[in-house]
């Protein structure tokens, strides 16, 4: 199937999706956090944070994986998105953190995966970089990996979907 043809958006809270795998816009710690990372912990219990406190934190632009548990979710994959400051070494940051996470994401097996914005909302990268940073490293990513099924991208607000929307139609979605 055509890359963009595997991409899905929706709108709401990405604790919900029965999904392989959802990413976690985490900071270096790894310890738990607000916005969606203290969503997911809510929503996982307490053995998250237990799992997440043997991994010893993950550099900002990495990815580590952990298990689910009471999510509807089997893995989470947890990234340190950049605060945004320079344009360019935040843009470098971001895409290694959605090159990551897919990267670990099918050495795991998973064909499932849904992304946040990562460093949207306290991290403050303005939301229409951040897209075309999410969706192209992500098409690109999917051009060379038959073996993921589908990407969702979830927004939680009204208009960063529509941004993501926007660029998406741009680019012939959906297919
Ligand atoms: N589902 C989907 N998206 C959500 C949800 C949810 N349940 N909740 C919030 N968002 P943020 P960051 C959106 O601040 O900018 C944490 O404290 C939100 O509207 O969660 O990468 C970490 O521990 C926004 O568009 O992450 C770090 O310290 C997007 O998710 C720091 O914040 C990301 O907002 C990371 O900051």
């Amino acid at each position: 199937m055509q890359p963009v043809a595997r991409i899905e958006l929706l709108q709401g809270d990405i604790t919900k999706l029965p999904v392989d795998a959802i990413v976690n816009a985490a900071n270096t710690s790894l310890l738990g956090g607000g916005g969606v990372d203290g969503a997911i912990h809510r929503a996982a219990g307490p053995e998250l944070l237990a799992e997440c406190r043997t991994l010893g934190g993950c550099p900002t632009g990495g990815a580590r994986l952990t298990k689910g548990y009471r999510l509807p979710a089997r893995y989470v994959i947890h990234t340190a998105g950049p605060v945004y400051r320079d344009p360019q070494k935040s843009a470098v940051l971001l895409k290694s953190c959605y090159r990551n996470c897919l990267d670990l994401a099918v050495k795991h097996g998973i064909r499932t995966i849904a992304f946040p914005a990562i460093s949207c909302g306290v991290y403050g990268y303005p939301v229409e970089d951040a897209c075309r940073i999410a969706v192209d490293t992500t098409l690109d990513f999917l051009a060379r990996n038959e073996h993921l099924k589908k990407v969702v991208f979830v927004l939680f607000s009204r208009r960063n979907h529509d941004v993501y929307r926007s660029y998406l139609q741009a680019l012939g979605w959906p297919h």
